[in-house]
């Protein structure tokens, strides 16, 4: 039953920060997936009779390609795929399924936050047996399969019925489809005081979340609705649809903006959070308060303790190199390690692997600990549910007094999106060009201590990750870093990330763009993104 397929390569099946991520018109090309699936395969040693883990964000493309994945799992020699019902593993649910059955790696198909639909975005991601995206080695591992691949193994059978629970067999191996949701629930209760959520919950205090018609919504009912008692209607957009119902499922201020403002209204919600498409950000905001990424890993590494699955306490913390330093000062304080990584979380396995560190966070809606190997949106949400219980105190004045106590990181990130490819490449070489000379220079009252270009050095396994991001440091603490993202799929898109540390208290209370309006326009000055983008405002500000 076991058929060959011959193929040839597509040359754009390089992974990005996150997997291999196009729009599906692109994945739906003849052997497109299933080139990329058998490259992962090819590069895998001593998975006969072992575990796959299949799972996705169930947008658009997600039924074909796991259908592809199904069978080819069975042509190369899997012993068993344990497979969401539905299709459908939020990406940290499928890390845990993961770790908790011990499974030989998984396959998640997401493109996160990017846009669903039939001309919108996929993507595939391969994950190892630790439950955390492929290392870099791999990834280019992967890639180079990919350039010379010359045929693929599948089976000639009918579709597997996904909808029900249940164990079929297909051409010898076990397909299993299990219910996505519960695992991950019960993970979540052994790590938080949910008595004391529910108890919070019972007193009046109002939480909302929205799931933004993506994965989260099932997990969100379950966990927010039926196990904490939230009343019914609390989780808003909670059926995850093919296309997202056209929502951009990117939790920040711009595409989860309904939901801030109701929290921001007087009458409205005290506590609200949003997660993006697969599951793995989070967004957090409190009546008066918005809590910026970087923060909020900060404050959850404060106050970590005060959930039963961190009650003795953290062993370290690491956050990606454009991250504020406010989780610094916490690990400074706590006396653990602290961890600049590259962007992605691929680069927080290994740290976690070696104990080395508990929380990670992004600047990008991204925060997790060791529980798994990716980062987890509900996971945060129900973290500061467990302290604003713990605290007796409201996420405002939770973030205030936090500030208060270490100091404030003023931080902002600028995106232009789907920017012409060769300025937005000419923009990076210009100033990897300048860095040489920048230190010493002055722009008005800030004067440049260094400047480089981020490299990595892992310090678990030894392996360099060069060009990770350029960054201007200037005397004082402030900064700004450069770098392309490696997620979108047309054009360039330039992020802009820029830090201010304000200790003075009484500083603390100025709108974040004002804080930062002399670095934004150094960073303009120096990098020349107007002239060379030719926009005049960034398409994001977060
Ligand atoms: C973006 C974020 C990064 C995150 C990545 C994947 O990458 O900046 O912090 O890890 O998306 O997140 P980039 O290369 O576009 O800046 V997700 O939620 O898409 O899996
Ligand atoms: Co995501």
């Amino acid at each position: 039953m076991i058929k060959t397929v011959s193929t040839t390569p597509y040359k754009d099946q390089k992974p990005g920060t996150s997997g291999l991520r196009k729009k599906v018109p692109v994945f739906a090309q003849e052997n497109y997936a299933e080139n990329f699936i058998q490259s992962i395969f090819d590069n895998l040693e001593g998975f006969e009779g072992k575990t796959l883990v299949i799972g996705g964000d169930g947008r658009y493309y997600n039924r074909e390609v796991i259908q592809k994945a199904l069978k080819m799992a069975a042509a190369a020699g899997f012993g068993k795929v344990m497979v969401g019902k539905g299709g459908i593993l939020s990406t940290p649910a499928a890390s845990h399924i993961i770790r908790k059955y011990g499974a030989f790696g998984g396959i998640v198909l997401s493109a996160s936050h990017n846009p669903g639909g039939p001309t919108e975005d996929f993507g595939i991601k391969y994950n190892i047996g630790n439950g955390g995206p492929a290392p870099e080695k791999i990834t280019d591992a992967i890639f180079a399969r990919t350039q010379v691949i010359d045929s693929y193994k599948t089976l000639d059978v009918a579709d597997i019925d996904l909808d029900g629970i249940g164990s079929f067999d297909l051409a010898g191996m076990v397909v299993e489809v299990i219910d996505p949701v519960t695992d991950y629930a019960d993970l979540m209760e052994t790590l938080f005081d949910f008595a004391a959520i529910r108890g919070l919950i019972a007193s009046g205090f109002r939480v909302v979340i929205d799931s933004m018609s993506a994965v989260t919504g099932p997990y969100a009912v379950e966990i927010l609705e039926k196990r904490l008692g939230a009343a019914k209607g609390s989780v808003r957009n909670e059926i995850p649809l093919p296309d997202f119902g056209h929502h951009h499922p990117d939790p920040n201020l711009v595409h989860a903006k309904a939901l801030y403002d109701d929290v921001m209204s007087p009458e409205g919600p005290d506590f609200g959070a949003a997660s993006d498409g697969d599951g793995d950000r989070n967004m957090v905001v409190g009546k008066g308060m918005f809590v910026t990424p970087s923060d909020s890993l900060a404050v959850i590494a404060a106050n970590a303790t005060l959930a039963p699955g961190y009650a003795s306490g953290i062993a370290g913390i690491a956050r990606s190199m454009p991250t504020s330093a406010a989780a610094d000062r916490v690990a400074e304080k706590l006396g653990i390690g602290m961890y600049e990584t590259p962007t992605g979380w691929k680069y927080f396995g290994n740290l976690m692997d070696a104990g080395k560190v508990t929380v990670c966070g992004e600047e990008s809606f991204g925060t997790g600990s060791s529980h798994v190997r990716e980062k987890d949106g509900l996971w945060a949400v129900l973290f500061w549910l467990n302290i604003v219980a713990a605290r007796k105190e409201s996420v405002k004045d939770i973030v205030t007094k936090h500030w208060a106590e270490y100091g404030r990181n003023y931080y902002s990130r600028h995106d232009y999106e789907e920017v012409d490819t060769q300025a937005a490449n000419g923009l990076v070489a210009n100033l990897r060009d300048k860095l040489a000379t920048l230190p010493g220079q002055t722009f008005g009252d800030l004067t440049v201590e260094s400047a480089d270009d981020f490299a990595y050095l892992d310090p678990v396994d030894g392996s360099v990750s060069k060009n990770q991001g350029i960054r201007i440091l200037f005397k004082g603490g402030s900064r700004v870093v450069f770098r392309l993202s490696g997620t979108g799929t047309s054009g360039a898109t330039l992020r802009l990330y820029v830090e201010r540390y304000e200790p003075d208290a009484s500083r603390h209370a100025i709108e974040t763009q004002a804080a930062l309006a002399d670095l934004i326009a150094v960073a303009d000055e120096i990098a020349e993104i107007k002239a060379r983008t030719g926009r005049d405002a960034p398409t994001v500000i977060t």
